[in-house]
């Protein structure tokens, strides 16, 4: 049974923008199971490489195959850097995020993870929004309304931006969606529903681990089956595109270590792994996480 809608292929001159979303449909019938992995790795093709993941060709039609980049950016790409592992640990991360997810009803592109960087996904017209879910003041709502970085807001917010980096992906409201045909109605409904549900199941799973979920981004995708289309959740969920906090010490264990130039972004995302049970505990400082006294510990400044 599907939770979300169904939408029907829309005709040539309905108004929807078709043109903006060449369109590529996944065949119909059952998703690959085990595939070698020698195989893939011979035969594929690069689709796009984007600033944090590379797109590969999928061993079956309609799949793909995300390689996670150690490449961080931020500001519209006008800072780059690397945070080493990162791309394991988001790798990681994102599997576990969507595999529960799919747990409570969300469709999402993931299918399983093929290695340490690599999982293979759904292929998925990606709808060109970005999704942000606010439940505290941080980043730029603060800045943008002078909203003290921290101060809970009144109820959650959803933001959609506008999915282009030569203009800075700006914000946009859903009548812009709308009058340009980004996405239609019925699938914006899905989108702010699945969105409200991703968060309401994500704070409850980092609170268990003592962290807040300040914001985050997601990304949708459009699957077709015939004439019909339904949305699901794509891209990744990482420290990548959210903001995680302590809930203790409030350290920021997330890419803001990076844009911020606050150091120890590499043991940030370790952390985050770690306390969800994903990698080895270490032996090092686990109830309260100390960034400082980590690197101390790992002979770094
Ligand atoms: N985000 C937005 N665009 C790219 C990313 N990664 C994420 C940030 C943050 C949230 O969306 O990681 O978690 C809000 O970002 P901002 O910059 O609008 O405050
Ligand atoms: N990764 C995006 C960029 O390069 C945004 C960000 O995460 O800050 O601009």
């Amino acid at each position: 049974m599907l939770a979300y809608g169904r939408q029907e292929r829309p005709g040539a001159c309905d108004g929807f923008a078709s043109n903006a979303m060449p369109g590529f449909c996944i065949l119909a019938g059952p998703l690959p199971g085990a595939v070698q992995e020698d195989v893939i790795m011979s035969r594929r093709r690069q689709i796009y490489e984007g600033k944090a993941k590379i797109l590969y060709e999928g061993p079956e039609p309609g799949t793909i195959i995300q390689y996670f980049k150690d490449d961080a950016t931020a500001f519209n790409a006008q800072k780059r850097g690397t945070i080493n592992g990162k791309g394991v640990i988001n790798n990681r991360i994102s599997e576990y995020v969507f595999t529960r997810l799919a747990h409570i009803g969300i469709p999402t592109h993931f299918i399983r993870r093929l290695n340490m960087r690599e999982q293979l996904v759904r292929q998925a017209e990606i709808i060109p929004i970005e999704v942000v879910v606010r439940n505290i003041a941080a980043g730029s709502i603060s800045k943008r309304l002078g909203i003290e970085e921290g101060e809970p807001l009144p109820h959650t917010l959803i933001e959609y931006y506008y999915k282009d980096d030569a203009l800075g992906d700006p914000m946009i409201a859903e009548e812009h969606i709308a009058c340009f045909g980004w996405a239609s109605n019925e699938e914006m409904q899905d989108i702010s529903s699945m969105a409200i549900r991703v968060n309401d199941f994500l704070c409850g799973m980092f609170a268990a681990i003592n962290i807040s979920l300040v914001d985050f981004k997601l990304e949708f995708g459009r699957i077709w089956d015939g004439d019909y289309s339904r949305v699901i959740l794509a891209d990744e969920i990482s420290p990548d595109g959210c903001r995680l906090w302590d809930m203790t010490t409030g350290e920021k264990l997330d890419k803001d270590r990076f844009r911020r130039d606050l150091g120890g972004e590499e043991e940030a995302y370790q952390e985050v792994a770690r306390r969800l049970g994903l990698l080895e505990n270490d032996g090092g400082p686990s109830e309260v996480f100390d960034l400082g006294a980590h690197r101390k510990l790992r002979g770094k400044k």
